[in-house]
């Protein structure tokens, strides 16, 4: 019998974007119909953690669309876990409140919070741990659950400075999922593997290029698959020399193909306004695009359904900067420099403390 593990869908993500909430939705669309082929009955779906974005605040609407996916996966599966991630605790150092509490009256769903819950297979068990929490010392054939880890990439790096290591987990079992790392990855243990299952689905620029996915895996033979969401949106990044040696029509086919993600123009070096200009241009059918220019990133946000929220969350001097760029191409301000123009406000800003 195969089960379905993943991890990390972070409803709510993006201060309750409604957009990024109906990614997450048909994300979760395409886990169950993926399942449904490649298993045919459905048996368990393991869920390794942040099911919910935000630990204090969760929206209306992020709220009812999460309770929704819940219970879509609770039709579909016969049995669900999903295991309280960091994201999903209101406190620090206890998982006494949690926000998946709030689907406690659903039948087939087992909510993994406060203890190890372990699961018998016909050839041993298997550990499911929330987090800050680990198996007893035994031996699992499985051990899944949402760990912080020394040695697993990150988007700044690697982890580091944590007591846990793959190492010490791979002490109880050979094979280790973990949730929390939004990077998926393959690390090597003393005597097997540790999977950092990453998220689903494409979050922002740090998961560029990462592969998403969910695992099928069958406890008992013990074998697995990664199988690769090619579905959700993705975040693309185009050097500016690449798109800069295509014919204008060659640039329109390129982003309509594009045109359900979020992109990225890379200019390293020197580049011709001029074309910048029409790729930009040309660019605007994608799901949001922007130009980065060294540390200068200047873009469109998504066209609609942004929250205040969302659109707040920008640093001021951003507000500032972006509104420099449209005098800029208006008529009578076409003499000003925007690259000028937004080191002053740098300055300004830096000089008043404003972020
Ligand atoms: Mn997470």
């Amino acid at each position: 019998m195969k089960d379905v593990i993943f991890t990390d869908v972070h409803f709510g993500l993006n201060l309750n974007n409604e957009k990024r909430l109906n990614d997450a939705s048909a994300c979760i669309d395409w886990i169950i119909s993926e399942s449904v082929d490649r298993c045919g009955l459905l048996n368990r779906c393991f869920i390794l953690g942040d099911w919910h974005d935000n630990r204090f605040n969760i929206g209306v609407k992020t709220l009812e669309t999460a309770r929704l996916n819940i219970r879509k996966l609770c039709d579909a599966f016969d049995q669900v876990y999903l295991i309280a991630g960091n994201h999903d605790c209101y406190y620090n150092d206890n998982n006494e409140i949690t926000s998946i509490g709030a689907y406690d009256e659903i039948e087939n769903l087992h909510l993994i919070s406060t203890e190890v819950e372990v699961l018998n297979y016909d050839s041993g068990k298997i550990a499911l741990c929330p987090w800050g929490l680990v198996p007893k010392s035994d031996r699992y054939l499985a051990i899944l659950g949402h760990f912080a880890l020394s040695g697993i990439r990150q988007p700044g790096g690697i982890s580091s400075g944590i007591d846990l290591t793959p190492n010490e987990l791979g002490k109880n079992s050979n094979l280790i999922f973990t949730g929390h790392y939004h990077l998926s990855g393959k690390y090597s243990t003393d005597a097997g593997v540790l999977h950092s299952v990453g998220s689903p689905y494409q979050h922002n620029w740090s998961d560029c290029k990462n592969p998403k996915g969910l695992f099928i895996v069958d406890f008992d033979s013990g074998e697995y698959e990664f199988v690769v969401n090619e579905v959700s949106p993705r975040f693309v990044k185009l050097p500016y020399s690449t798109l800069a040696i295509l014919e204008e029509e060659q640039l329109k086919q390129l982003f309509c193909k594009l045109a359900d993600h979020f992109i990225k123009i890379q200019i390293e070096n020197a580049y011709e306004p001029d074309r910048l200009a029409t790729m930009a241009n040309l660019a605007s059918v994608c799901r949001s695009y922007e130009v980065e220019y060294g540390a200068t990133v200047i873009g469109e946000l998504e066209k609609s359904g942004e929250s205040i929220d969302e659109l707040s969350v920008k640093p001021k001097r951003q507000y500032m900067k972006d509104y420099a760029v449209k005098l800029c191409k208006l008529e009578q301000f076409g003499h000003l420099d925007d690259k000028k123009l937004i080191n002053l406000i740098d300055e300004y800003c830096d000089k008043l403390g404003i972020k």
